[in-house]
């Protein structure tokens, strides 16, 4: 069984300046991993690379670019992030491997993402952990767009052939939360989620956090959202923030 574990870009970078990693936030990341015992497939987001570098070339999900430079720029980013991370995690005695997504990912006309698993299995079983990260994707139609590092989880997370058992999605918030600002420690149904969710006025966060509820509702594993305090409760396979768990 394989957890698959999504360090958010707001954990490990300073999010308001260009290409800072938080190197504390960072190291205290990677000792929780070295904990880890069993399968892990790490996931880490864009944080203030990735996002800076699309946001100032007009790149994201829905709008692509056809410049290889700026597709190149985007990935450059991710990478200077990704060796960050690769450096964290092998200081930490982790034995961790990069796989970038734009070598290997693609995306259909409608956005549906394929992604060949057979590099990240095969690291796993000779005892590595991959390391993927949100990045240019080539997509059917739009050139280049931004895939999320929550889309490589859930693509993960459905590829049988990886046996995913658990889920965490670690970043700044403490879980999914209500209207009132508390966490909700159980999700199974969309409605549960809409619901709590509707009332606010973020709606960019809101419908950030709903979508992103959907999509963990229809993986066959226990998806778990919480903040990085809740790291070493989720490592010790503990359930710290949200469970998402579909009926
Ligand atoms: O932070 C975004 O990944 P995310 C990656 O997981 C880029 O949404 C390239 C902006």
């Amino acid at each position: 069984m394989t957890t698959v574990l999504k360090l958010g870009g707001s954990v490990v970078t300073e999010k308001d300046s260009p290409e800072t990693v938080d190197d504390a936030a960072l190291a205290r990341a990677a000792e929780a991993v070295a904990d880890f015992d069993g399968d892990l497939v790490l996931v880490h987001g864009g944080g203030s690379f990735g996002h800076h570098a699309a946001a100032e070339r007009g790149v994201s999900a829905d709008s692509g670019t056809r410049s290889a430079a700026d597709a190149r720029a985007i990935h450059d980013a991710m990478g200077r992030l990704n060796a960050a991370v690769l450096d964290a995690l092998h200081e930490a005695g982790v034995e961790a491997l990069p796989v970038r997504p734009l070598s290997l990912a693609s995306r259909d006309a409608d956005g549906d993402l394929s992604l060949p698993t057979g590099s990240v299995a095969t690291m796993l079983a000779e005892g590595f952990v991959p390391v993927l990260h949100g990045d240019g994707v080539v997509q059917s139609g739009s050139g280049v767009t931004v895939t999320s590092g929550d889309d490589l989880v859930v693509a993960l997370a459905g590829d049988g052939a990886l046996d995913v058992g658990r889920v965490g999605l670690c970043s700044t918030v403490p879980g999914v939360l209500d209207e009132d600002g508390d966490v909700i420690a159980r999700i199974e149904r969309f409605a549960e989620a809409a619901d709590a969710l509707g009332g606010s006025d973020a709606t960019d966060v809101t419908g950030g956090m709903a979508a992103k509820v959907e999509k963990l509702l229809a993986l066959g594993a226990p998806a778990h959202v919480f903040g990085s305090e809740g790291l070493d409760e989720f490592v010790a396979g503990g359930s710290p923030g949200t469970v998402v768990r579909g009926e």
